[in-house]
């Protein structure tokens, strides 16, 4: 029996009505705590999706027969793993299968935003679109800008070939050097403010975690050649709002390519007025392959755990 906080893909739900006996939380989502822990009575798993936020207090109230919590997405910072860990139970995500969507995302947000692609959107939707003009519309090339990429993990390295497919010199931070075939190039900046002095286009791509919350604050901000466009599809969290928009207001900043927000579905308004942000509604993994994908690797993990040998897939690390 498991918890299936969400309606997954169809082939998704074909194979979790054969597999197993399904509980549902009653109503729409985001669901409330209490809905999801009233659904998960005499369930032995959960599966959940970054909407479903379990913090300690969740964790704690959740019935005692449950073993497993498989989230249906690679980022896991909507769950207190430490909770999990400290109840004996297990966690596991979905890495490697959204890679590369959400790589190829990342580089929709890079040239929306380096090629104007918003304002140049408006032209058409509002029919506003005049004479051709040498002088209209000009956005920059990217192939001739540096990319550094904070976070160069498999999303990054994955951004990173398709940067280099376009032109562009790649540059990274992470704590330790990668291994050089993740590296394949790029060059490592053992601190992230060597990373920002040379990131024409800054790409986020760590992930959320109590030392990268709100790391691109105004400091780092000021640190990025002026004229940057910075790039996020990792979680909107990393960023300090005020200080992004502050920086598009003034022009430090040419642009911004935004896929994800802190508090999201909500987002502050004035990224929604920008001329200079193309922003994008969470759709990094958004592939009909990719989801069927995410959500089979779930309940690989869930299979194993409660029908297998008891070891996950793919456990957070
Ligand atoms: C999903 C994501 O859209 O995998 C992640 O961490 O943010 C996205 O792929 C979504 O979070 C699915 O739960």
């Amino acid at each position: 029996v498991i918890m299936v906080a969400r309606t997954l893909p169809g082939p998704c739900e074909v194979r979790l009505a054969h597999e197993f006996v399904l509980r549902r939380p009653p109503g729409e989502a985001p669901h409330a705590p209490r809905d999801l822990l009233a659904a998960a009575e005499g369930c032995e798993g959960l599966l959940v999706t970054v909407s479903e936020k379990l913090d300690r207090a969740t964790i704690e109230a959740l019935p005692p027969g449950i073993r497993v919590i498989a989230t249906m997405s690679v980022g896991f910072d909507h769950i207190d793993v430490a909770a999990a860990r400290a109840r004996g139970l297990i966690v596991t995500n979905t890495p490697d299968v959204l890679t590369d969507a959400t790589a190829d995302l990342t580089l929709l947000l890079l040239l929306g935003a380096a090629r104007r692609a918003k304002e140049a959107m408006a032209l058409i939707a509002e029919n506003r679109w005049g004479a051709w003009s040498p002088t209209a519309m000009l956005g920059v090339d990217i192939g001739r800008r540096r990319l550094g990429i904070l976070g160069l993990g498999r999303i990054g390295a994955a951004v990173a070939r398709r940067a280099r497919a376009f032109g562009m010199e790649v540059h990274y931070h992470n704590r330790r050097r990668a291994a050089p075939a993740v590296e394949d190039g790029a060059i490592w900046h053992d601190t992230l403010d060597g990373l920002l002095a040379v990131s024409d286009v800054l790409a986020l791509n760590a992930a959320s975690t109590p030392e990268t919350r709100g790391i691109i604050d105004r400091r780092a901000l000021a640190l990025l050649p002026e004229g940057a466009i910075l790039i996020n599809s990792a979680r909107g969290d990393l960023v300090d709002d005020e200080a992004v928009i502050e920086a598009l207001e003034s022009g430090r900043l040419l642009a911004a390519g935004l896929d994800v927000f802190r508090g999201e579905p909500k987002l502050d308004p004035r990224y929604r007025d920008l001329p200079n942000v193309f922003a994008l509604p969470h759709i990094g993994s958004a592939t009909v392959e990719t989801r069927v994908a995410m959500g089979m690797l779930a309940i690989d993990n869930l299979a194993a755990v409660l029908a297998g040998d008891g070891r996950p897939l793919t456990p957070v690390t």
